[in-house]
């Protein structure tokens, strides 16, 4: 059976923050475009980095301790290369917003939903001749992310390829493989792609991860940095008229941009308006809990029972209903309405209603409208 990616040992290892060389130069992010080669799976951006930047990071990376892999753990996909692995969400942020990644992934569609930022998981490969990560899925992680950072899930894995054919790289393909049910809709052959000097793929994971591998490469140094896209976990905030009203990001306080999502709608407010447009539309009630019925020996009325369907039933039934009503008030003054149409969730709501007003009222509110009874 395919194995899961090995995701373990963080900068809890207390490896220090390298001194990543400045993100230039780069080439103007207007020159550059997301390249769909398998629909809402596989992308690549060719040259995000220039060939001037990826030769200074490899030789910056090359001064880092890198660490063989040890052998696989039980489950875990044999990968055999070097790395180094590192929390910097500061890092990240830099290669989100100032290599044009950012813009270029949120003004294209089909990320499934709008990414905060990447990964603050930066991982480092190098692979040299013989060096191979074997067949895999990978998985979606919960993080921090994005700026300021927002509980998140990873999406999509994100992988920089510093070298390529154009620097004596030969073989470490990334290869994709297309499922059972791909392959019945007539994608046959596995997708392979070439390392590119400054080329980021980025390909779906979780769920609906590929299989893939990175083949052994047969010459020259395979270089790459690994991160993934973040999107914002969502919070089901609200459910109005069998509406689901999600949150993305966290309140209070509101700290970004805010996505709400309500059925297929997604709203972006600012976060000057998100208090005010949360306490217009969604005023938390005060839930009333039932009382518990008495256990004192009082006396019990039997309540008449209206059925509001005679209301559609001819004008008898109407006034029948209308004299039981009658009985009602002036008898016990209070009575049991069936056959009313109302959904029990309606009902409770109302509750909540009168029990909110009735205990967020100052008395001196409530004085001023007491009955003259
Ligand atoms: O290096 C590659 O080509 C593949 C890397 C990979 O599959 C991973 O990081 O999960």
């Amino acid at each position: 059976m395919p194995k899961k990616a090995a995701d373990r040992g963080t900068a809890s290892n207390g490896v220090t923050t390298p001194d990543w060389p400045a993100l230039r130069p780069l080439a103007p992010t207007a020159d550059l475009s997301p390249e769909v080669l398998v629909e809402g799976q596989i992308v690549v951006i060719r040259n995000l980095l220039t060939s001037t930047l990826c030769s200074r990071y490899v030789s910056f990376l090359s001064s880092l301790s890198l660490i063989t892999t040890p052998g696989p753990k039980k489950g875990e996909a044999v990968r055999v290369n070097d790395r180094f692995q590192i929390q910097d969400a500061t890092f990240a942020h830099h290669l989100w917003t100032d290599t044009g990644l950012h813009d270029l992934v949120t003004q294209s569609a089909g990320w499934g939903a709008v990414p905060c930022g990447l990964n603050p998981n930066i991982r480092i490969y190098r692979y040299r001749k013989g060096q191979f990560f074997d067949q895999h899925y990978d998985e979606a992680n919960t993080v921090m992310a994005g700026s300021p950072p927002l509980p998140a899930r990873t999406t999509w894995t994100l992988l920089i390829y510093l070298t390529g054919a154009a620097t004596g790289c030969v073989g470490g393909e990334t290869v994709f493989y297309p499922e059972a049910s791909a392959r019945r809709a007539g994608r046959v052959d596995p997708l392979a792609i070439a390392p590119e000097v400054g080329m980021a793929l980025l390909h779906k994971h979780g769920e609906d991860c590929m299989l893939h591998e990175g083949k052994l490469v047969d010459a020259g140094e395979k270089w790459v940095i690994r991160s993934d896209l973040c999107v914002p976990r969502k919070t089901k905030l609200y459910s109005i008229n069998h509406v689901d009203i999600y949150i993305y990001g966290s309140i209070p306080p509101p700290q970004t941009t805010i996505y709400l999502e309500s059925n297929h709608i997604i709203q972006t407010l600012p976060p000057s308006l998100l208090q005010t447009w949360l306490a217009e539309r969604f005023r938390r009630l005060n839930t009333s809990v039932p009382v518990e019925p008495s256990k004192l020996p009082v006396e019990y009325a039997t309540l008449r029972t209206l059925d509001l369907s005679w209301y559609n039933e001819g004008s008898e039934r109407k006034a029948a209903l209308a004299e039981e009503l009658r009985l009602g008030m002036t008898t016990q003054g209070f009575f049991t309405l069936i056959n009313h149409g109302a959904s029990m969730e309606d009902i409770e709501r109302q509750v909540d209603i009168a029990h909110h007003i009735i205990t967020n009222t100052p008395p001196e509110e409530k004085q001023k409208l007491k009955a003259p009874i």
